[in-house]
C-alpha cells in the first residue's frame, strides 16, 4: 500500500511539473547541485538488481533513471561529498540480501530503512556494523533474522544509532543481553514480536534518551525494571505479550514521563496497580487481558488529566459505571453507588474499551454525551436496560453486542452519522425497524443485529444505498424479504440473513450483485424456493444455503469457495463435474438432498484442503470412487443413506488424517475392511446395512484401531467368531485421554452421525469425543461372548443382539462401569444372568430376551427398574419382574456390595453433572451426548460452558 500511494503522489507530481527531476522531496532538497558518488550510484543498481523481477521492481526500476542517484526516489545525499547517506525503501521488494551485497559499499548511510520488503529470511549480516555513521535502521517486518554474533558486532560499532527498529525480525537465537551494549544515544528500540528468548538486560530501562521501547509479543521474554533508584525519560512503554515481571511501584515512581502504556497480557507483581504515583501524563493506558478483577478502579483512571484512550478488555472485573451527579456548586463529576466522588467525567476520552469483562448494570448516560469519544467497546459484558442516547457524534465505532440490553434501537443512534461500525447483536432488543431510518449513516461498513428479538423491514421503492457498506450480519431478524437496496452496494463482502422468514426464490439481482466483493453469503435456514442457477460472485469463500427448499440442479460457486453447504434442501439431478474445480473447498456438505448419478471419480481427489465431504441421505448409486491421493487431509467421509454398491477402494488407506467413515444404510458388498485398522485417527466406522459377508478375522498390525470409538457393523451379512483379537486392543474404549466434554468437528462444521442408541437410531448432529459405542446386531455372528469384553470399560452401549452367539453370559461384563446399554437378545445364550451385572450402576437399558437363559434374575440397583420385555422369551428365568417365582434352591443373587463412588475412570462423571443421577430411576436417553440440531439444551450449556 505504502508504495502504491508514494507512485500516485510521483505520477501527480510528475503531471504539473515539466520535469521529473526533483520527484522525491528527501532527495531533492539535500542533493541540489551535486552528482551522486559513481560508486554509490553503481552499489544501488547492482543492490536493486539482487531482487526479484517483479512489479515492485519494476517500478523501483522506472524510478532509478538517469546519472545522477541523488534525485533517486528514496535516496538521499550529503551535500558537499555526494555520498549517499539515507535510503529509505520501503517497497514491496523480494529477494535475499547476502554478505557479499553492495548494499554495504554505502559506507556513509546515516539511515536505512528497509522496512516491508520480503528478503527471504535472509540473516541481517555483521556487515551492517560497517555502517558505522547510522543514527537510524529500520528493517522491520523484511522477513530477516538475527543472531547473536551479528548483532554483537551491531551494536558495539553503531555507536551513533539513535532509532533502531527490527519489529518481527526472528531473534529466536539471540541472547538479548547483549543489547545492554547499545549506543547511550539510543532514543526508540522496536523489538516486537522477534522470538526473544531469556532475560533482558535491565539497563536498557536506564538508558538515558531512550523515549520509546517496545518489546511486545516477546511472549518467553523475562526481566525486571532495575531495584534502584532511577528516572527514566521513557515516553511510550509497551511490554504486552511478554514475561517481564511488571512492579506497578517501581513503574509509578520511575517512569514520569510516561504517555503510552501498553501492558496487555502481562505479568505483574507486588501490588495490585491501584495508584498513581508519577504517572501523570498518561493519554493511552491498556491493562487488558490481565485477569483484574474486582470493580474498576474509576478513580484511578478518571484522575489521569490527560487520558483519550483506555482499554480494559478481557477482564474479570464486575459491577456497575458511576453516574453523574452535581455538587452544590453546580459541577458535575462521577459518583459510584455508595455516593463516593470518584472524578471528573472524562471528557477528553475518545476511545473506551470494556470488552469481555462481567460489567452489569445500565450503560451509564454520561457516556453518550461525551464530546470526543469517537469508538466504545462494551460488548461482551452483563449490561442491561435500555440503550442510552448519544449525543456524541464524533462516535465512529459502537459495538454493544452480547449484552443483556433491551428495548429499542435508541432514536439517535439513527443520527450518528461518523458511524462505520454498529454491532448491537445479541441482545434482547425489540421493535419494529425500518431498514431507511439508518439513511444517515452513510459512512456504514459494518451492522450486525443479528440474535435479537427484532423485525427488519425494507422498503422496496426508497432509493437509500449505503456504498461503504461491507459486512451486513442479520440473522434472525424476523426478516421476510431480500433487501432490495443490496442491487447498489458495490464493497459488500460478507452478507448473512440466515435463520429469517425470506420465503421466495432467489432473485436474478441478488445473484448480480458483488460480483468482486462478496466473500461470504449465508442464505441458510430460510424458505427459499426454485433453481438457484448460475452463480457469478468471483471471490466467494464461504456459501452457505443448508435448511432451505432449494429445488433444480445443484449449483457450483466459484473457484475460490473454501466453505459451501447446502444439505436440507430438494436439490435433484447429478453433481456436475465443474464441482471438481473448487480446487480450494476444505468443506462439502451436500447431504439430505436428492442428488443422483454416480459420484465422479474427480470427488476423491480434487481439492488437497477437502477435511469434510458430506454426501448423506441422497440417492447416489455406482462405486466409491478410488481416487482418494497420497497426502490428502480428508476428515469426515459421510456417504450414509445411498445406493452405493461395489468394494471398498483400498485408496482410502491414503486417507491418513480420517476420523470419522459413516458409509451405513448402502449396498457396499465386501468383506470387513480389517486394512482400515492402520488409519491412526480414525474414531468412527460405520458399516451399518450394507451386504458386508464372511469372518471379521484378526488384526494384521500391532495397534488396530487405536482411536475407535464407535464402530456399527449391524445389519449386515458378517459371520464366524466375534473378533476378539480386536476387543483385546480397541484402546479409545479401554482408557481415554479425552477428560473433556467437547465435539468432534471444528468451527463451522461440526460431525454428525446417525447412531443406535438404546435401540432408536438417533442422528447425533454433534458427536462428543468421549461417546463410545459398539454395534453387531443382525448378523449371523456365532460362538461365545469372549470375556476379554469386560476390558472396554469406557463402552456405553454394546448391541450383539439377533446374532447365534452361545455359551453364557461373562461375568466380566460386571466391569463396564459406564455401560448404559446392552442388548444381547435374540441369540442362544444360556446359563445364568450373572450377578456381576448389578454393578452396571449406569445402565439404562438391557435386553436379554429370547435366549435360553435360565435362572433367578438379579436384583437391587438398576435391575429394579427393568421390566419384563428385558427378560421375555427365556423359558428358565424366574423372579421380580417375571410372574414366574423361584423355586427354593433359586435364591436371587443378592447386589453386589457397591463402594458408592461414581467417579468413572476418565475422571469425569458427566451422568453425575448432566443429569443429576439418582441411581436408579434414570428411564429413556439421556440427552448428554444427543445434542440436536437447533437444541443444545440450555442446561447443558449452562452446567457445563459449552457453547
Ligand atoms: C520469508 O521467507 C521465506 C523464504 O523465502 C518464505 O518461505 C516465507 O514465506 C517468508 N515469510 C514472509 C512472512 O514473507
Ligand atoms: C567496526 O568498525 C570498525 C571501524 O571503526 C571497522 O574496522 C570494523 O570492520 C567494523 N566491524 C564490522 C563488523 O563491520
Ligand atoms: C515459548 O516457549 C515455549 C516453551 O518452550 C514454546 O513452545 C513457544 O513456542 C515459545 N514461544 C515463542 C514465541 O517462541
Ligand atoms: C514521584 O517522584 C518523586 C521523585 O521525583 C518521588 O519523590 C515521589 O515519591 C514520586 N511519587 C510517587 C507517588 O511515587
Ligand atoms: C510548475 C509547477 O507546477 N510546479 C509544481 C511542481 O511540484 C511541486 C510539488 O508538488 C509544486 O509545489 C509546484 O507548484
Amino acid at each position: 500500500m505504502g508504495w502504491l500511494c508514494l507512485l500516485f503522489l510521483l505520477f501527480t507530481t510528475c503531471q504539473f511539473n515539466s520535469t521529473c527531476s526533483s520527484s522525491s522531496n528527501s532527495s531533492s532538497s539535500l542533493s541540489s547541485g551535486h552528482l551522486c558518488h559513481p560508486h554509490d550510484s553503481s552499489a544501488l543498481l547492482q543492490f536493486k538488481n539482487s531482487f526479484s523481477v517483479d512489479t515492485s521492481f519494476d517500478i523501483l526500476t522506472s524510478f532509478w533513471r538517469g546519472e545522477d542517484c541523488c534525485t533517486w526516489f528514496g535516496v538521499t545525499c550529503e551535500k558537499v561529498t555526494g555520498h549517499v547517506i539515507g535510503l529509505d525503501l520501503n517497497f514491496s521488494l523480494r529477494g535475499k540480501i547476502h554478505s557479499n551485497s553492495s548494499l554495504f559499499f554505502l559506507r556513509h548511510l546515516k539511515r536505512l530503512d528497509l522496512s516491508g520488503n520480503d528478503f527471504e529470511g535472509s540473516p541481517i549480516s555483521s556487515k551492517f556494523g560497517g555502517f558505522v555513521s547510522m543514527t537510524h535502521l529500520d528493517l522491520s517486518e523484511s522477513n530477516v533474522t538475527l543472531d547473536t554474533l551479528s548483532l554483537n558486532r551491531i551494536v558495539q560499532n553503531l555507536t551513533n544509532l539513535r532509532e533502531l527498529d527490527l519489529a518481527e525480525v526472528d531473534m529466536s537465537s539471540v541472547v538479548p543481553d547483549f543489547f545492554k551494549n547499545l549506543s547511550s544515544s539510543l532514543t526508540t528500540l522496536r523489538l516486537s514480536w522477534c522470538n526473544l528468548q531469556g532475560k533482558f538486560p535491565e539497563s536498557i530501562f536506564r538508558l538515558p534518551n531512550l523515549r520509546v521501547l517496545d518489546l511486545r509479543g516477546n511472549e518467553n521474554l523475562t526481566g525486571s525494571f532495575p531495584k534502584s533508584n532511577w528516572s527514566s525519560p521513557l515516553e511510550t512503554l509497551d511490554l504486552s505479550y511478554t514475561r517481564i515481571s511488571v512492579d506497578w511501584h517501581h513503574l509509578t515512581r520511575n517512569f514520569k514521563c510516561l504517555r503510552d502504556l501498553y501492558l496487555r497480557n502481562c505479568s505483574f507483581v507486588g501490588s495490585y496497580p491501584l495508584f498513581l504515583g508519577n504517572l501523570t501524563q498518561i493519554m493511552w493506558l491498556d491493562l487488558s487481558s490481565n485477569s483484574f478483577g474486582g470493580q474498576i478502579p474509576w478513580s484511578f483512571f478518571l484522575n489521569l488529566e490527560r487520558l483519550t484512550q483506555l482499554y480494559l478488555d478481557g477482564n474479570n472485573y464486575v459491577g456497575q459505571f458511576p453516574e453523574v451527579e452535581s455538587n452544590s456548586t453546580g459541577i458535575a463529576s462521577l459518583y459510584d453507588f455508595s455516593k463516593q466522588l470518584v472524578g471528573p467525567i472524562p471528557r477528553h476520552l475518545t476511545i473506551l474499551s470494556l470488552v469481555g469483562n462481567q460489567l452489569n448494570g445500565t450503560i451509564p448516560s454520561w457516556l453518550g454525551s461525551l464530546p470526543s469519544l469517537e469508538e466504545l467497546y462494551l460488548e461482551s459484558n452483563q449490561l442491561s436496560g435500555n440503550i442510552i442516547e448519544f449525543q456524541s457524534r464524533s462516535l465512529i465505532l459502537l459495538y454493544l453486542s452480547d449484552n443483556k440490553l433491551h428495548g429499542l434501537i435508541p432514536r439517535s443512534i439513527f443520527e450518528l452519522e461518523n458511524l462505520q461500525y454498529l454491532d448491537l447483536s445479541s441482545n434482547n432488543l425489540s421493535g419494529t425497524v425500518e431498514f431507511e431510518k439508518f439513511s444517515k449513516l452513510q459512512s456504514l461498513s459494518y451492522l450486525g443485529l443479528f440474535s435479537n428479538h427484532l423485525s427488519l423491514s425494507f422498503n422496496y421503492l426508497s432509493n437509500n444505498s449505503w456504498p461503504q457498506l461491507s459486512t451486513l450480519a442479520l440473522s434472525s431478524c424476523n426478516i421476510s424479504e431480500f433487501p432490495y437496496f443490496l442491487r447498489a452496494s458495490p464493497n459488500l463482502e460478507m452478507l448473512n440473513l440466515s435463520h429469517n422468514r425470506i420465503q421466495a426464490d432467489i432473485p436474478k439481482w441478488l445473484l448480480d450483485f458483488g460480483k468482486d466483493s462478496l466473500k461470504s453469503l449465508d442464505l441458510s435456514h430460510n424458505s427459499l424456493t426454485g433453481n438457484v442457477g448460475h452463480l457469478r460472485w468471483k471471490n466467494l469463500q464461504y456459501l452457505d444455503l443448508r435448511n432451505n427448499s432449494l429445488q433444480g440442479e445443484l449449483p457450483i460457486p466459484s473457484p475460490s469457495t473454501v466453505f459451501f453447504s447446502i444439505s436440507n434442501n430438494q436439490l435433484t439431478g447429478e453433481i456436475p463435474p465443474t464441482i471438481c474445480s473448487l480446487t480450494r473447498l476444505e468443506i462439502l456438505d451436500l447431504s439430505n438432498n436428492k442428488l443422483s448419478g454416480k459420484i465422479h471419480q474427480c470427488i476423491g481427489n480434487f481439492s488437497q484442503s477437502l477435511s469434510v465431504l458430506d454426501l448423506r441421505n441422497n440417492k447416489f448409486h455406482g462405486m466409491i470412487p478410488g481416487t482418494f491421493s497420497k497426502g490428502n487431509i480428508l476428515r469426515n467421509l459421510d456417504l450414509n443413506g445411498n445406493q452405493l454398491e461395489g468394494s471398498l477402494p483400498q485408496t482410502l488407506l491414503t486417507c491418513r488424517e480420517l476420523e470419522v467413515l459413516d458409509l451405513g444404510n448402502n449396498k457396499i458388498h465386501d468383506t470387513f475392511p480389517n486394512w482400515l485398522e492402520s488409519l491412526p485417527k480414525l474414531q468412527v466406522l460405520i458399516l451399518r446395512s450394507n451386504k458386508f459377508y464372511c469372518e471379521i478375522g484378526i488384526p494384521e498390525t500391532k495397534f488396530p484401531f487405536l482411536k475407535l470409538r464407535i464402530m456399527d457393523l449391524s445389519y449386515n451379512r458378517f459371520s464366524g467368531l466375534l473378533p476378539t483379537k480386536y476387543f483385546e486392543h480397541l484402546t479409545a474404549m479401554i482408557n481415554s485421554q479425552e477428560h473433556e466434554l467437547k465435539y468432534m468437528g471444528e468451527g463451522y462444521y461440526q460431525d454428525s452421525v446417525a447412531v443406535a442408541i438404546k435401540g432408536n437410531v438417533i442422528e447425533m448432529t454433534k458427536i462428543l469425543t468421549f461417546f463410545t459405542a459398539i454395534d453387531f446386531s443382525n448378523n449371523s455372528f456365532r460362538g461365545e461372548i469372549p470375556n476379554v469384553i469386560g476390558k472396554l470399560k469406557l463402552l456405553k452401549g454394546l448391541n450383539f443382539s439377533h446374532n447365534e452367539l452361545t455359551g453364557t453370559i461373562p461375568p466380566s461384563f460386571g466391569d463396564m462401569c459406564n455401560l448404559e446399554w446392552l442388548d444381547l437378545s435374540s441369540n442362544r445364550l444360556f446359563g445364568d444372568i450373572p450377578e456381576e451385572l448389578v454393578n452396571l450402576t449406569s445402565l439404562e437399558k438391557f435386553n436379554v430376551s429370547e435366549n435360553r437363559l435360565v435362572g433367578p434374575i438379579p436384583h437391587g440397583k438398576q435391575f429394579d427398574t427393568f421390566e419384563n420385555d428385558s427378560y421375555s422369551g427365556n423359558v428358565g428365568l424366574c423372579g421380580i419382574p417375571l410372574a414366574k417365582i423361584c423355586g427354593p434352591h433359586q435364591s436371587p443373587p443378592s447386589s453386589f456390595q457397591q463402594d458408592g463412588d461414581l467417579e468413572h475412570e476418565n475422571g469425569f462423571d458427566w451422568k453425575v453433572v448432566l443429569m443429576g443421577y439418582a441411581s436408579g430411576v434414570v428411564i429413556g436417553i439421556s440427552v448428554g451426548y444427543l445434542v440436536l440440531s437447533n437444541r443444545t439444551p440450555d442446561w447443558l450449556v449452562k452446567v457445563v460452558g459449552i457453547k
